[in-house]
C-alpha cells in the first residue's frame, strides 16, 4: 500500500484545499493529513487563523478524502511522522516549492500545483469586516505599529493626525495611509477605532473624545497617570460597549503569557518575591522622555512594563508602595519601587539615566522563574529549582516588533465583543494609573 502524507492549516477550508487533498490522494492508496494545531501556527507567525484546530480537523474529515488525520504539533515532526507511519510520498502545494526537499532523504517529495485565485487569507478578509483604525500622533512607534498592522487581518490604517502636519504627511506617504486629517474630529470621523500614540499627558482628552464619539481605543502605555481618569475612561467604554485597551506589548506576548500561566499553576510554588527591571539609557536628553513638562521620567515612561508581572501575579491589592528615585532636571532618571503585599514583596527598577540588568526573577517556595534581559520581549525563560535536574528551559518566537500580538487581541476583542482583555485587565490598568499618581504626589518618596 502506497502511503501519502500532506500537511496544512486548512483554515476556512476552500476549493484550493480540496483540489490539493484530491491530488494528494490520487498519488497513492492511503492519505494521511496533518492538521496544524493552534500553537504550532502561532509559533510560525500565523496569527489570523479563524477556525480552531477541532473545527479544522472536522472540515478535513468532512471532505471524505483523508484516510487518517493527525495533528502537527512541532517543527521537525514531518520527519518523525514519515518514519512512524512508513510514508512513501510527502505532497504539498507548489507555494512551498523546494522548501521540503530535505524530506527527500526519507521519502519521495511531490509539489502539487496550487489552485490560483483562492486562499484562506482572501476568505478571512471577506469573512470579516475590517476595523478602520485612525492613528493620533506620528511619533517613533508609529512606523513599527503600521508595519505590524499588516500582519493582522481585519484591521487597516485609514487616517493619521498629528499636531505637526508635516510629520503626519511623511508617515502617511511612507506607509500608504490615505488620509492626513487636519483635526482630531476629522480623524475620528474617518475611522471605527483610534490608536492614541501621543505624549502621555494628552492621552486622557483624546481617548475621552474618541470614546464619546463611539470609537474603540487602543491607547499607548501609560494610558493615564491618574487613577480616577482611568476609572472614568473604562466606565465610559463599558457604558458605550466599546473596547478600550492600554497598549502594553509585553502583556500580549505569547511567551510572557505562558510564563504567567505556569507560575499561576504553582510550578514554582507560592510566589514570595518578584524583581523586574528595565532601563533604556538614551543619551539624548532633549527627547520628550526627559521633559518634566511632558510627564517625562523613568517611572512614567517605563514603569508599566515591570508593574505588569507584579500586578498580574500578585493582584492590585498591595499594602504599600515606596519609591526611591535619583532626580535630574525635575525628572526621575532612575526609580526603584518596592511593592509590599501581605505575603510577598516585589520590587522594580526603571532607568532612563541609570543602567540596570533588565531581567525578571519570580521567586517561589519551590523554585524560581528567570527571564533574561530583555524580559519585556520574552522569547525565552527558565524554571529553576534546587535540584538542577528539574530545571526547564522554554523557547518561543517573538515576531517583528511584537506589536502584532496586542493588535490582534484588540481586533479579537472588537469582533468578539469582549470589552476587556484578561492579559491586562481594567483593574490592572487602573492600578498602574494609581501608582503613577502616587508617584506624582510624591507619596512614600525618597530622593537618592
Ligand atoms: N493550497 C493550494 N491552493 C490554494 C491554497 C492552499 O493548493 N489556493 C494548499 C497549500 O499549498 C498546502 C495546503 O493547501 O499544501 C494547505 O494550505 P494551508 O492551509 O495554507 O497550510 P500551509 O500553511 O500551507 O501548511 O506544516 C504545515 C504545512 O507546512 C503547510
Amino acid at each position: 500500500m502506497k502511503k501519502v502524507i500532506t500537511y496544512g492549516t486548512y483554515d476556512l477550508l476552500h476549493q484550493g484545499h480540496l483540489n490539493l487533498l484530491r491530488r494528494a490522494k490520487e498519488l497513492g492508496d492511503w492519505l494521511i493529513v496533518g492538521v496544524t494545531n493552534d500553537n504550532f501556527d502561532r509559533n510560525r507567525g500565523k496569527l489570523n487563523v479563524v477556525n480552531n484546530v477541532l473545527e479544522r480537523v472536522e472540515a478535513v474529515k468532512a471532505t471524505g478524502l483523508a484516510d487518517q488525520i493527525i495533528i502537527e504539533d512541532y517543527v521537525g515532526q514531518k520527519i518523525d511522522d514519515i518514519q512512524k507511519y512508513d510514508v512513501d510520498i510527502f505532497a504539498i502545494g507548489s507555494d512551498w516549492q523546494g522548501k521540503f526537499d530535505y524530506l527527500k532523504d526519507y521519502c519521495e517529495v511531490v509539489y502539487l500545483p496550487r489552485t490560483e485565485g483562492i486562499s484562506s487569507t482572501m476568505l478571512r478578509a471577506k469573512a470579516r469586516e475590517c476595523v478602520k483604525i485612525g492613528i493620533v500622533g506620528a511619533g517613533r512607534i508609529v512606523p513599527r505599529f503600521v508595519s505590524e498592522l499588516k500582519c493582522v487581518s481585519g484591521i487597516a490604517p485609514v487616517a493619521i493626525f498629528d499636531v505637526d502636519c508635516s510629520k503626519a504627511q511623511n508617515l502617511a506617504s511612507s506607509s500608504g495611509i490615505t488620509l492626513v486629517a487636519e483635526s482630531l474630529d476629522e480623524l475620528i470621523g474617518a475611522c471605527d477605532a483610534v490608536y492614541v500614540a501621543t505624549p502621555h499627558l494628552s492621552h486622557y482628552d483624546i481617548t475621552l473624545k474618541a470614546l464619546l464619539a463611539r470609537r474603540h481605543v487602543l491607547c499607548e502605555t501609560p494610558m493615564v497617570l491618574d487613577r480616577k481618569q482611568a476609572e472614568d475612561l473604562f466606565d465610559i467604554a463599558k457604558e458605550q460597549g466599546l473596547v478600550l485597551m492600554e497598549a502594553n506589548k509585553t502583556a500580549h506576548c505569547p511567551a510572557f503569557n505562558h510564563l504567567i500561566s505556569m507560575v499561576k499553576s504553582g510550578e514554582i510554588g507560592d510566589v514570595v518575591d518578584i524583581e523586574a527591571s528595565l532601563s533604556k539609557v538614551w543619551g539624548d536628553t532633549t527627547l520628550r522622555e526627559f521633559d518634566a513638562k511632558q510627564a517625562g521620567g523613568s517611572l512614567f515612561e517605563l514603569g508599566s512594563y515591570p508593574l505588569l508581572p507584579i500586578l498580574r501575579l500578585m493582584g492590585c491589592n498591595f499594602e504599600d508602595i515606596r519609591f526611591y528615585s535619583r532626580m535630574s532636571d525635575s525628572i526621575d532618571i532612575y526609580t526603584k519601587g518596592i511593592v509590599q503585599y501581605r505575603n510577598a514583596v516585589c520590587s522594580f527598577k526603571v532607568g532612563l539615566g541609570v543602567k540596570t540588568e533588565g531581567n525578571l526573577i519570580i521567586s517561589g517556595t519551590k523554585g524560581y522563574a528567570y527571564v533574561p534581559s530583555p524580559w519585556w520581549k520574552t522569547d525565552y525563560f527558565e524554571l529553576r529549582y534546587e535540584d538542577q535536574n528539574n530545571n526547564r528551559k522554554f523557547f518561543y518566537k517573538w515576531d517583528g516588533a511584537g506589536l502584532r500580538y496586542e493588535i490582534q487581541e484588540f481586533v479579537s476583542c472588537i469582533f468578539g465583543k469582549r470589552y476587556a482583555s484578561s492579559r491586562l485587565s481594567h483593574n490592572q490598568s487602573i492600578a498602574m494609573a494609581g501608582i503613577m499618581e502616587r508617584f506624582s504626589n510624591r507619596l512614600n518618596f525618597i530622593e537618592l
